[in-house]
């Protein structure tokens, strides 16, 4: 039998595959089970998630070594793939170089670095946002191609001039130029509520490098039509969030109504769930073998 590929060629192949791949967002060591547990092959680290679920916002308010902790719990709780938002690089391609030798370390598989200036402002927030210089960027891109200690890890330049207001042109351009620089990928983002322009940017990108999508905003596009633009990789990029913040708010009313439980057991996870999925039937297995026989 042949050997598992490391999770690095794993996520490569993920990208690289002529099928369409899906990431699902997770934000700390729970959530990547769930993902995994769900049967997804590929978890999207998310900046916007890892930060809310440590009360701060999508601004480079936690610092990139404090992401890099939350990524660890999340690779030891999970065998799968994990591609990281490493925002704008955290500086400049200095700063880029140390991010991606520690991912590398860590086993995180890729990262993906968006073309604008530290600290970072969420692609959903404002209008024109200031982008990084071309040639800047590609030196961001080029130190982290450099700098990686296995031959698999991605990196993913992402185009922000669509988000900005910039033309078709220029997203073309700048995809082009982070391409040539080494990326391997590229993730084209766009916040209008149709996929318009994703399907424009596609066709005329044809098959240089694979397209990664983020359809947060136009979430109602049926996904065969990413299929039939030749679009890699789908990131579901925040609903384990959403849905666990909506969750969250229901039971916490419900108990502060009621002062009782009566209403919420029955529609929980149990105790015995949180048991099963961090492993507790390893560890008796475990404590059997390593502790003295009572
Ligand atoms: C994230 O999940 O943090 C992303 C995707 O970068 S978005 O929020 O759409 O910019
Ligand atoms: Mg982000």
């Amino acid at each position: 039998a042949e050997p598992a590929p490391t999770r690095f060629a794993a996520l490569r192949r993920e990208i690289e595959n002529s099928a369409l791949s899906f990431l699902m967002e997770a934000h700390d060591g729970l959530s990547a089970k769930i993902v995994e547990e769900a049967g997804f092959r590929g978890i999207w680290a998310s900046g916007l998630t890892i930060s809310a679920s440590l009360g701060l916002r999508d601004s480079n308010e936690a610092s990139w070594t404090q992401v890099l902790d939350v990524l660890e719990y999340m690779a030891d709780a999970t065998t799968l793939p994990i591609l990281v938002d490493g925002d704008t690089g955290h500086g400049n391609f200095n700063n880029v170089r140390r991010l991606v030798r520690k991912l590398c370390e860590r086993g995180i598989a890729g990262v993906c670095i968006e073309d604008k200036v530290f600290p970072k402002t969420n692609s959903f927030i404002g209008d024109a946002q200031p982008l990084a210089d071309l040639e800047e960027f590609c030196g961001r891109i080029k130190a982290g191609k450099d700098s990686q200690t296995d031959s698999d890890f991605m990196l993913i330049a992402r185009v922000e001039a669509l988000i900005s207001g910039r033309s078709m042109d220029e997203a073309l351009q700048r995809a082009e130029a982070y391409r040539e620089a080494g990326a391997d990928a590229i993730l084209i983002h766009s916040k209008k509520s149709t996929a318009e322009e994703i399907f424009a940017f596609a066709e005329r990108w044809g098959d240089r490098a694979p397209l990664v999508i983020v359809p947060t905003m136009y979430h109602a596009t049926p996904t065969d039509l990413f299929r039939q633009a030749g679009i890699s990789t789908v990131i579901w990029a925040n609903h384990l969030l959403r849905s666990s913040i909506t969750a969250m708010r229901e039971t916490a009313a419900r108990i502060r109504g009621d002062e009782s439980l009566i209403r919420i057991e029955g529609s929980v996870a149990t105790v015995q769930d949180i048991f099963r999925l961090v492993g507790n039937a390893e560890l008796e297995e475990a404590e059997r073998r390593y502790l003295p026989a009572k």
